[in-house]
């Protein structure tokens, strides 16, 4: 199955084409956004965002991976349904078409008409992606592509994405909120046992050439039976039980930040915009812990990174199942089973929050203490 993360190589550097071509072009942008509705609205925000880019690029993974790997057809999902409704209230099913031309006109109808918006969008998804290095090694994957499904996070951390507050970074330091944290999510899972097994990241804004235009940057993982691969090397010296570092959604409950300020020290306590952005801080060792203690994430968020995490000796686990067992490291998150006594996106929600981590001597130590809170 190495073949597969070639192809999602591929395709998550795609998106991230489609992503960045939204943004500078002002115009098509503005057109993008609309407001979600019903159930699928992630119950955190007042006011959430799908935008049009979301959906398309979305339903492009879905179409270029679905037509290299067929028996995954069913098993490809996303956070976004393809239904889009346009400025005059007319429901159109997003789906990416045999010809740019076609696609175009599909989209012309999304987009109430303005062509030139529709064919900048429709070149964008046929366009090959420029160069992207797939080189991933000697890998060999023993699954078949029927064994597998797949979580699709198109744009992670919508609303930086949409603010698109632009950062220079700084090699090894965690930037907590811009155009950064925005990230293309690809993570794949085993259909039996819901164990995330690859994944692949892909920050569409990591920095601006010379020449003013925004470059990517790639990150993958491969974990399962034996095999553990990473284009992320681990960090030099993982924390142990001392100088640990802690990074948290700022809406996090008081008595958790509380916990871990006494725990890491409240200057290894940092805030940072998107799920997936935090947890890829963990992944690069730039915080020890992710620690959420709601269930405000889905699993379309945490797959993907998940997946990088187990490759490098770390992982994912349920915070709330986490606090109530000696052995933490058995909470790890799975992928394959919907919560069916939940309605609409809620069915996929990480219910429990989460605990992400590379070294398990830093959860083991975190528990600790998160158990010790009033
Ligand atoms: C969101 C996004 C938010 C995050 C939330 C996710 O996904 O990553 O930033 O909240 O949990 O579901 P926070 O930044 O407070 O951690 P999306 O942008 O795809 O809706
Ligand atoms: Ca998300
Ligand atoms: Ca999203």
């Amino acid at each position: 199955m190495a073949a597969l993360l070639k192809v999602l190589l591929r395709v998550a550097e795609k998106a991230a084409n489609v992503a960045r071509v939204c943004r500078q072009e002002a115009p098509l942008f503005e057109l993008l956004v609309q407001e979600k509705t019903g159930d699928d609205k992630n119950k955190k925000f007042v006011q959430d965002f799908k935008t049009l880019a979301d959906v398309v690029i979305q339903e492009m993974i879905r179409h270029y991976v679905g037509a290299e790997f067929p028996e995954m057809g069913g098993f490809i999902q996303g956070e976004e349904s393809n239904k889009f409704e346009n400025g005059l209230g007319e429901s159109v099913v997003v789906t990416v078409c045999a010809s740019e031309t076609e696609t175009a006109a599909l989209l012309e109808a999304v987009l109430d008409g303005d062509f030139t918006a529709a064919a900048l969008l429709a070149k964008a998804i046929h366009q090959d992606p420029a160069a992207v290095d797939t080189n991933t090694g000697d890998l060999s994957i023993p699954h078949s592509p029927s064994e597998l499904g797949i979580w699709i996070d198109p744009i992670d951390a919508t609303s930086q994405y949409i603010e698109g507050r632009e950062m220079v970074l700084e090699e090894g330091h965690l930037s907590p909120s811009g155009l950064h944290c925005a990230l293309v999510l690809i993570g794949v899972y085993l259909r039996s046992t819901g164990e995330p097994i690859m994944g692949v990241i892909n920050q569409p804004f990591n920095y601006k050439d010379p020449s003013g235009r925004w470059q990517g940057k790639h990150f993958w993982g491969v974990s399962c039976e034996g095999v553990r691969a990473c284009s992320v090397s681990l960090p030099e010296s993982p924390a142990g039980g001392t100088g640990l570092r802690a990074v948290l959604s700022s809406s996090e409950k008081p008595a958790v930040k509380k916990a871990l300020a006494s725990l890491c020290g409240p200057d290894n306590v940092t805030y940072a915009s998107g799920a997936g952005y935090k947890i890829l801080c963990v992944i690069l060792g730039l915080a020890d812990l992710y620690v959420l203690s709601e269930g405000s994430t889905f699993k379309w968020d945490s797959c993907a990174p998940h997946a990088l995490l187990r490759a490098l000796g770390g992982g994912i686990v349920d915070y709330t199942e986490s606090l109530g067992t000696p052995e933490p490291r058995g909470a790890q998150l799975t992928y394959h089973q919907p919560r069916t006594q939940n309605k609409g996106a809620d069915c996929w929600a990480n219910q429990g929050g989460l605990v992400a981590y590379l070294d398990c001597k830093a959860l083991g130590t975190a528990i600790e203490a998160l158990n010790l809170k009033p």
